[in-house]
């Protein structure tokens, strides 16, 4: 018996080779691959820990929460302009410095928006139907045009993804960045167990495995060799942003600046919450440490709970955009630090899987357990984190349910009320309702979205041709 097959036998995981004798050679040797990434001791300890203790319950995290302290929008109570222009101004140096890189995670299975590939694919702007990525890449190239370097961009995929997400950059020549910034890599994986902490398999040659969770992008940035290659790029900030959401500002160089003046290891974005029962994590300060507490987390007494003027007492809603320096990427990425490493997650889901007759069951309620790392749970071990507030209307909209909030249908009208104000700033008149909303569909390229003299031009040469009204997109 081979070493690994003997190892699964003595953590009681034997199982995993029931069908081994009747596997073709090489399937032999790829559930063999499959169990030798498997770190039997750290899911024992899980199994333990988190699928047979009972849980301690929300009110044991919410022990002694306060709201997190922010940094307002310029325009914001408390707001400082000149803060703002100062870090604006830092980070536009660092872009010009070349120090920066953006980072996306994309490994995700995206099942709630019921879409058949990978989420990055999905058609999301109002007339053309670009890709979530295809609006990431000119939001990016608009960035290298406007500080002069490029500004390389790395994705995280997962087994379910990597391939299609590769072709479908390819198909469409990367969208116009330069093939060798733009840099792929796999996540990694976790396998799924029943009740009994036993590992489930999905065919006689296949255990269940799925994404280790977006957390798992710190380990997966160092084990891929990313980290090394941002280090000699010279590159030490790396911009972090989910698939799902097509408003994100893939750069900004005042929240940039903020990490920098603030030597900050990690910086994360907030938006004031839009009612309490959001689905969004809430910044919060636990003894002195501040620390991202999920929304299925956080005590419904809490999230309702109201200052003074009525506003939400936990207002900081977390919408996934942070800005990691590298040195802390390789720290917490590395688990050489035995004190900072990122817990697993619970979720119970229903996993299809083989029985003991070797039979496939495909379960209608939940039946398995799987493991899975937040990154925002790197927040406390990090060294003067920064929280800086932003407008919602202008970097988050995410598209995440095939019907009712964030879906392709509300992110569709917050991109069109944001074409619209633009278009107001660039002197343009333009009909809208009472929401910002316009009275026709238009689109404007991330190319020059924001850049009003173009904008303003542009708009001049095609909106003069009636014809043209509806649809009409600046590209
Ligand atoms: C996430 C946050 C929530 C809020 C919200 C904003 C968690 C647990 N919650 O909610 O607090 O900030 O986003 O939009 O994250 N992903 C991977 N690999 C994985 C799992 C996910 O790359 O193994 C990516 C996925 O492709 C997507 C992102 O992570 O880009 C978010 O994942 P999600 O849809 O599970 O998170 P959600 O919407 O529950």
């Amino acid at each position: 018996m081979s070493s690994i097959r003997q190892h699964f036998e003595e953590n009681g995981q034997g199982h995993v080779f029931a069908h081994f004798e009747s596997l073709s050679e090489s399937d032999q040797k790829k559930l063999e691959e499959q169990a030798s990434g498997i770190d039997l001791t750290e899911l024992a300890s899980l199994v333990r820990n988190l699928v047979q203790s009972p849980g301690s319950g929300n009110e044991a995290i919410a022990d002694n929460l306060e709201p997190a302290n922010v940094i307002p929008l310029p325009e914001s109570k408390g707001g400082n302009p000149t803060d703002w222009k100062e870090a604006r101004s830092k980070g536009e140096s660092a872009l010009r410095n070349g120090r920066v890189a953006a980072f996306c995670v994309a490994g995700g299975q995206g099942t709630r928006l019921g879409y058949d590939g990978p989420k990055g694919t999905f058609g999301v702007t109002p007339v053309l139907k670009k890709s979530l990525f295809q609006v990431f890449a000119e939001k990016i190239l608009a960035s290298t045009r406007v500080f002069g370097k490029p500004i390389p961009w790395y994705i995280m995929t997962s087994v379910i993804n990597h391939d299609e997400t590769v072709q479908f950059f390819e198909r469409h020549e990367y969208f116009g960045l330069p093939e060798d910034r733009v840099h792929f890599f796999s996540q990694g994986l976790m396998p799924a167990v029943d009740a009994d902490g036993k590992i489930l398999l999905s065919s006689p040659s296949e255990i269940a495995l799925s994404p280790d969770g977006h957390g798992g992008s710190l380990r997966a940035l160092v084990r891929s060799g990313a980290v090394r290659q941002m280090e000699a790029d010279g590159i030490d900030t790396i911009s972090y942003f989910q698939v799902d959401n097509p408003l994100v500002r893939c750069i900004d160089p005042a929240f940039i600046g903020f990490h920098l003046l603030n030597g900050s290891e990690l910086s994360s974005k907030m938006v004031p919450k839009a009612y309490a029962e959001e689905k969004v994590g809430v910044f919060c300060q636990q003894d002195g440490t501040s620390l991202v507490v999920e929304y299925s987390d956080l005590p419904e007494r809490l999230a309702s709970e109201t200052d003074e003027n009525g506003n939400l007492r936990f207002n900081a809603g977390s919408i996934a955009i942070h800005i990691f320096s590298r040195s802390f990427v390789r720290r917490l990425g590395s688990g050489k630090d035995e004190a900072a490493r990122l817990p697993f997650h619970l979720a119970h889901k229903k996993v299809p899987h083989l029985d003991e007759n070797g039979t496939l069951v495909e379960p209608n309620s939940p039946n398995a357990y799987k493991f899975e790392m937040f990154v925002f749970d790197a927040l406390p071990f990090a060294a003067n984190p920064v929280i800086i507030e932003t407008a919602r209307e202008d970097d988050f909209s995410p598209v995440k349910n095939a019907e009712g909030v964030d879906s392709p249908q509300t992110s569709r009208e917050d991109q069109l009320r944001q074409y619209a104000r633009w278009a107001k700033s660039a002197g343009i008149e333009i009909e809208t309702d009472d929401t910002g909303l316009p009275s026709f569909a238009f689109e404007v390229s991330p190319l020059f979205g924001d850049t009003p003299g173009r904008f303003a031009s542009s708009w001049d040469e095609l909106a003069h041709k009636p014809e043209l009204t509806e649809g009409l997109v600046l590209v």
